[in-house]
């Protein structure tokens, strides 16, 4: 399963986005801490390898501290500058701030060796949609100047936001697509809510939730849901004793097997479960992200 979205629209978020690095000291790559593989659109990679790269794990809330931590390392590890941040929490400045500085150290050093004067940090945001782009934008800039929501949208007139002490944001976030060749992939997009419902199979996604949750973390999915499940447990058994257990029926007291799905993406995509991450780093270890 391959999905191009609107070849267009991907030029054009591309051109936007190529064009505003240019004004750019560094590139603040948001990704969901969840899904830190699966939310970077590689097209990252090509159009940014010149500039720093300050890879910010947001929703850290909703993913697994320990795998946050190794996902930390492994961006380190290639030459990357990554920080784990709550969007929506205080001070987030404070610890995107000091990420950044040290990623433009030398391009700063250089500057000065050439006898340019010192002035602030200039970066913009990247990300695929959902990621929290507006948000961190809005908790930085402490007033509403970005739309939330996930519609990708360009502002004509750009603005530098004064960002912590050294530091200035371009006010629009540069919006890639998500791009994926791999179907699972694609799950884990729709299971965070990074991308729109019709976009892959929804009984698939929530399927592959339930897979992955009596792999990794039986004990939490059956206590929550009060079943009585493990990895071999059938679809349909599950179905119906999720179903059974939430009184998710149709009339004639059958399950209805559609609310059983929406009601485990639901639990899934909003954190109500537990704190997941969905992409090992150890699965990922040989790509260069
Ligand atoms: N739990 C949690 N939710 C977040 C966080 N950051 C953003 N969100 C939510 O994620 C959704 C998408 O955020 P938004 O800023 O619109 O993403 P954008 O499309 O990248 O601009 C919104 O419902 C936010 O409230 C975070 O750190 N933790
Ligand atoms: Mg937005």
């Amino acid at each position: 399963m391959s999905i191009n979205w609107f070849p267009g629209h991907m030029a054009k978020a591309r051109r936007e986005v190529e064009e505003n690095l240019k004004k750019v000291d560094v590139v603040i790559e948001i990704l969901d801490a969840r899904i830190p593989y699966s939310s970077h659109n590689p097209m990252m990679d090509d159009i940014t390898q010149h500039k720093p790269r300050v890879v910010v794990l947001n929703k850290m809330d909703m993913a697994d501290q320990a795998e946050t931590d190794k996902w930390i390392s492994h961006f380190k590890a290639e030459g990357k500058y990554p920080v784990a941040i709550v969007g929506r929490s205080h001070q987030i400045i404070g610890k995107i701030e000091p990420v950044a500085k040290a990623a433009t150290e030398e391009v700063f050093e250089r500057m000065e060796s050439k006898g340019i004067n010192k002035r602030a940090i200039r970066a913009m945001i990247i990300g695929i949609p959902n990621v929290g782009k507006s948000t961190v934008i809005n908790n930085i800039a402490k007033k509403k100047i970005a739309k939330t929501g996930n519609t990708p949208g360009v502002t004509k007139a750009q603005q530098w936001i004064k960002a912590g002490k050294n530091m200035e944001l371009l006010d629009t976030p540069g919006i890639l697509w998500p791009k994926f060749e791999d179907e699972t992939v694609g799950k884990k997009l729709s299971l965070t809510g990074a991308i729109k419902d019709s976009v892959v199979a929804l009984d698939e996604v929530a399927i592959y939730g339930l897979r992955f949750l009596l792999q990794h973390h039986p004990e939490d999915i059956n206590k929550f849901y009060n079943i009585n499940a493990d990895a071999d447990t059938g679809v349909i058994e599950l179905y119906e004793s999720i179903g059974k257990s939430r009184g998710l029926k149709m009339s004639g007291n059958e399950i209805n097997y559609e609310a059983v799905t929406n009601r485990v993406i639901y639990d899934i995509r909003n954190g109500k479960i537990g704190r997941y991450t969905f992409d090992k780093v150890s699965d990922f270890n040989d790509d260069s992200q």
